[in-house]
């Protein structure tokens, strides 16, 4: 069995979600009246994916979402990340590639999904999924929709990241390899 251990983050506009759906995750519960945490922190998940043995660090950004200066600490060797919008907040969906931009100059190779959270609001969505999809095809990443409140799509939406970072994990040891193969001869 082969242990790894990634670091995963989440980011998207205030309120979109982000730390209800970590809390479900790791805690499997929702809890509305949970407090804002000041600073970052992060919570641990083991999942057995295969023969692969994977932790899962998650950090939360704590609210501090909006002060630009911290976010490089918080990116500093994400292996995934989850790009988080309400779909029941059109400007959290318009503000999408704001969060793409910044991931893309604080981290390079990371492993990404896009989450429209809040399908549990049927009544108040504004976003389709369909819009959902489309975005998150034009950027070549996957989509998921998720309820933090009903805990739909949450287990999933995190094994298929882990599953991914694995997958690209392979692809990348089998390049490196076959590069010094190729050295060799
Ligand atoms: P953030 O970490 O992205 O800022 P939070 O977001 O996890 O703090 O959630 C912001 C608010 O949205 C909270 O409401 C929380 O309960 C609610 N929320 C989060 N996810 C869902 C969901 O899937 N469905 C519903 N219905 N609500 C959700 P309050 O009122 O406590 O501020
Ligand atoms: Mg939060």
């Amino acid at each position: 069995m082969s242990q790894f251990i990634f670091k995963i983050i989440a980011i998207g506009d205030g309120t979109v979600g982000k730390t209800s759906i970590i809390r479900r995750f790791v805690h499997e519960e929702f809890n509305p009246k949970y407090v804002k945490t000041i600073g970052v922190s992060h919570a641990l998940k083991r999942l057995f994916i295969g023969d692969n043995d994977v932790t899962l660090t998650i950090w939360d950004t704590g609210g501090q979402e909006l002060f630009d200066c911290v976010r490089p600490q918080y990116y500093r060797g994400a292996s995934g990340g989850f790009v988080i919008f309400d779909v029941t907040n059109k400007d959290s969906f318009d503000h999408l590639d704001k969060w793409f931009n910044d991931l893309n100059n604080q981290c390079s190779g990371i492993t990404i999904i896009v989450i429209g959270n809040k399908i549990d609001l049927e009544a108040d969505r504004v976003i389709s999924t369909e819009e959902g999809e489309q975005y998150a095809l034009q950027k070549g990443v996957k989509f998921f929709e998720t309820s933090a409140k009903t805990g739909e799509n949450v287990i999933d939406v995190m094994e298929e990241l882990a599953k991914l970072i694995l997958s690209e994990r392979k692809v990348k040891t089998s390049e490196k390899t076959k590069k010094t193969v190729d050295k060799a001869t």
